[in-house]
């Protein structure tokens, strides 16, 4: 039978479910296991149930027998493509389970941002209420104001609704491609790049992170932005010029950023956002809620049996989707 790695913690009940149909090896050793701990693990697996691990030629020399690799996320920027599709190896990953849990974090984040949450509840903890009377614990609205999405995906889509009937929102939107379905369901306007970063209140990046989007927020863009505006990236921290968000706040041509996502993570503790009271900072926990990271890891235990015993994969990446489902 199959014989597949499982190389991060999952809940028993998903472990259990692929062994009913494959033989599993799992690491025991300290977490998170390192690269060169996994690849001494892999030789001989037809399957493997990862997140995040860079998944290129070096990994794939290291285990000839791979027939798929199922990310538990729907983010699959750890696969180089190229060196998968030469092998014929199978990439997953786990849409629509999470849309809803990260698109709350994204008005979570913009809300904390917006109204200065941690710093603010930091000055009760610390007893300095009423210390500097009321203006500054002042804020930023967020209900009426003008909402810019770039990257109007399903999880796009799933924080449009929550601006634009939770809030009363104006949505702008920029895409690859016009979505008229969000526009009608929504009210959600498509336009520029430029027109978005430049009427927008808050622009929040919700984009996969591709050769394409990579940087794809740098000085010139935040410079389009208003002062006034805030600026929230719930997608991958490549996807911004870091330097240049750094320069865009020290030099207050935007408002304040909300973060989840980071070029490096861990985020190094030298980063300057670290040290910026109208920067707010998560360690990339969009999905981390424990009902969907089991509905994740569930549906990418469902990805890997069926791509390594022969059945129908739904969740195949777009860019593998040509592939054989398994070696002779
Ligand atoms: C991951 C994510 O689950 O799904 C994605 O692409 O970024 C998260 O939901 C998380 O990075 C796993 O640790």
């Amino acid at each position: 039978i199959p014989k597949v790695y499982i190389a991060r913690p999952v809940p028993a009940e998903v472990e259990a479910y692929i062994s009913q149909y494959c033989q599993c090896e799992k690491w025991n050793g300290p977490e998170p296991i390192t690269r060169s701990q996994l690849l001494k693990q892999i030789s001989d697996a037809d399957g493997l149930l990862i997140t995040g691990e860079k998944i290129d030629d070096e990994f794939l020399d290291h285990a000839p027998n791979l027939k798929a690799v199922s990310n538990i996320s729907v983010g699959y920027n750890n696969y180089d493509l190229e060196a998968m599709k030469k092998r014929n190896v199978i990439g997953t990953n786990t849409p629509d389970v999470l849309d809803e849990t990260v698109a709350d974090l994204a008005l979570a984040l913009m809300l904390s941002t917006a109204r200065r949450l941690p710093e603010l509840d930091k000055l009760v903890k610390d007893g300095k209420w009423g210390s500097k009377g009321d203006e500054p614990l002042f804020g930023v609205d967020v209900h009426g104001k003008t909402l810019g999405i770039i990257g109007m995906g399903r999880i796009g889509e799933s924080i449009a609704r929550r601006g634009k009937f939770g809030f009363n929102m104006e949505i702008l939107y920029h895409n690859r491609r016009r979505k008229p379905e969000v526009e009608e369901t929504v009210g959600a306007t498509y336009t520029t790049l430029e027109h978005l970063l430049r009427e927008s209140d808050f622009v929040l990046l919700m984009v996969p992170y591709t050769p394409e989007t990579k940087k794809l927020m740098g000085r010139e863009q935040f410079a389009l932005m208003k002062k006034s505006a805030i600026f929230i990236n719930t997608s991958r921290g490549q996807t911004v010029d870091e330097k240049a968000l750094i320069e865009a706040l020290q030099n207050k041509e935007i408002l304040a950023a909300g973060l989840d996502v980071f070029d490096q993570e861990p985020v190094a503790p030298d980063n300057p956002l670290l040290t910026m009271p109208n920067v707010v900072t998560l360690p990339h926990i969009g999905s981390a809620t424990h009902q969907t990271r089991y509905d994740m890891a569930m549906l990418a235990a469902k990805n890997l049996v069926a791509a390594v015993t022969g059945s129908e994969i739904v969740n195949v990446v777009p860019e593998l989707k040509g592939l054989r489902p398994l070696k002779e």
